[in-house]
């Protein structure tokens, strides 16, 4: 059976490419999602690509990737910085999960400092805008190796 993986967008990100392109860059979340596909029948697996602003959807997100993907891939945006729920989640699911971020969080306001996400996670990507999303698709299947 093909591999599928959960690419899983938080609060706002719809926004990209609209706003603020001199912190987010220039690409929309379509783009994004547009070439997480072409890379995922690259790498052989299938993929799933979502966005809500809603914390309660994002929890309810991991809760059925459980099963149904092998991994996730999570740019939780703000909720990345305040969200306990994300965090037992992320535990309560026994998938691996990477944290992803357009924007390199340690190089901004203080507050982006803290990640609820980052010690459940098994690694994170951050600061190199949309090319984040293949390069932690490549980790994820890297990670994943052989095993089912
Ligand atoms: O760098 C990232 O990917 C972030 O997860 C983006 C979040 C931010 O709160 C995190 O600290 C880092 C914000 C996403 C907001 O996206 C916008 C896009 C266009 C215009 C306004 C916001």
């Amino acid at each position: 059976m093909t591999r599928s993986i959960l690419i899983l967008n938080g609060p706002n990100l719809n926004l990209l490419g609209t706003r603020q392109p001199e912190v987010y860059g220039p690409t929309t979340l379509q783009d994004i999602q547009d070439m997480c596909s072409a890379k995922a029948a690259q790498l052989g697996i299938s993929m799933v690509f979502r966005q809500s602003n809603h914390e309660g959807e994002l929890v309810d997100a991991l809760h059925a990737a459980r099963g149904t993907h092998a991994g996730v891939i999570l740019n939780a945006g703000a909720y990345t910085h305040t969200s306990v729920a994300l965090m037992d989640a992320i535990s309560s699911i026994m998938l691996p999960v990477i944290e992803l971020h357009l924007s390199n969080i340690h190089a901004r306001e203080a507050f982006r400092h803290k990640s609820y996400i980052a010690p459940v996670a098994i690694g994170q990507i951050c600061g190199f805008g949309a090319a984040g999303y293949p390069l932690a698709m490549d980790a994820l299947v890297s990670y994943l190796g052989d095993a089912e």
